[in-house]
């Protein structure tokens, strides 16, 4: 049987990452929406959006500040568009799920649990890094949760449910894989499920290849045949997981929202950059990366 060719997700820009940790960030429209193009130009056939605020870069989830990069994107780009629903961990889900409302994307973001939630300790593995974690974002993240009760799935679910959205159901760590389980046995998602295995977040599984095999064995007796699967490593973890994933048949994804660096101690220059990287070594590895076209046959989209 043919190999099924790779799908690059792109997540360009987040909601955790701030202007001060890297020049390259794209925080203001024009950029998410170039950098988004960019990266679909090198390669990328999903583009996982988020937006912020056009005054001063921080994160909003408001429909008004994704239209424009959302229409420029379309004309310039076949990719398919993934908007989060996840926002920012201090947001709420009515907030969270309204641009998905407005905009019907064929794809958007569904987080499978609450948590901690804190990026830090990837700095650690940077020998560069000199910013100000506790002025930054400790203080805050380690303070918050990221609030994604059964209650407030079970909410994004049912409003969007009549757009036919396919989820990316971000996964953090194993019980995820059951919550998203007891979901469709409820009957809230159907197979089959895209999952994205999110590694080294603190707060979710470490970003270690044993943790890899866990969620994959656990996700095949779960959903068997039902499900497709990427893998987001964050930080220093992302193209590691990345080419390691690729080679065990799943899809993988980059981008500054994960990861604001192209290798140890050095920034990333664009989001394309990521994705002309890991593209290379998907391909150098014998592997076949799936146009936006494939991306929607493999993950069975509304198209
Ligand atoms: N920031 C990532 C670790 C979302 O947008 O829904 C996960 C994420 C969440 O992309
Ligand atoms: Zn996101």
């Amino acid at each position: 049987m043919a190999r099924p060719k790779t799908i690059i997700t792109c997540a360009v820009t987040g909601a955790i990452h701030t202007p001060t940790m890297s020049d390259h960030l794209p925080v203001t429209h024009n950029d998410i929406a170039a950098q988004a193009i960019a990266a679909a130009e090198a390669g990328a056939s999903i583009l996982h959006l988020h937006t912020r605020h056009p005054a001063d870069g921080r994160p909003s989830v408001e429909p008004d500040d994704y239209s424009g990069i959302l229409s420029r994107v379309k004309q310039s780009t076949d990719a398919v568009l993934n908007i989060t629903t996840g926002g920012a961990p201090t947001m709420r889900i009515e907030e969270r799920i309204q641009a998905a409302i407005r905009f019907s994307p064929e794809m958007c973001s569904l987080n499978m649990g609450s948590m901690n939630f804190a990026f830090h300790p990837l700095a650690d593995r940077y020998d560069t890094w000199k910013h100000d974690w506790e002025k930054d974002y400790i203080a805050g993240s380690e303070a918050n949760i990221f609030r994604n009760t059964f209650a407030d799935i079970k909410q994004a679910a049912t409003e969007l449910a009549p757009h036919g959205i396919k989820f990316e159901h971000e996964c953090y760590d194993v019980g995820h894989l059951y919550n998203l389980k007891h979901c469709m046995d409820i009957g809230l998602f159907k197979a089959p499920v895209f999952l994205q295995f999110v590694f080294g977040v603190l707060g979710g599984i470490g970003a270690e290849v044993d943790n890899l095999i866990i969620m994959k064995r656990t996700a095949d007796r779960l959903f068997g045949d039902g499900y497709r699967w990427s893998v987001l490593g964050a930080g220093a973890a992302q193209m590691p997981l990345a080419t390691t994933a690729s080679q065990m048949g799943g899809n993988v994804r980059v981008g500054l929202e994960d990861s604001l660096f192209i290798s140890r101690g050095k920034l990333a220059e664009s989001n394309a950059q990521q994705v002309t990287k890991i593209r290379r070594i998907i391909e150098d590895l014998g592997h076949e990366i799936a146009t936006p076209d494939e991306a929607r046959e493999i993950l069975d989209l509304k198209g």
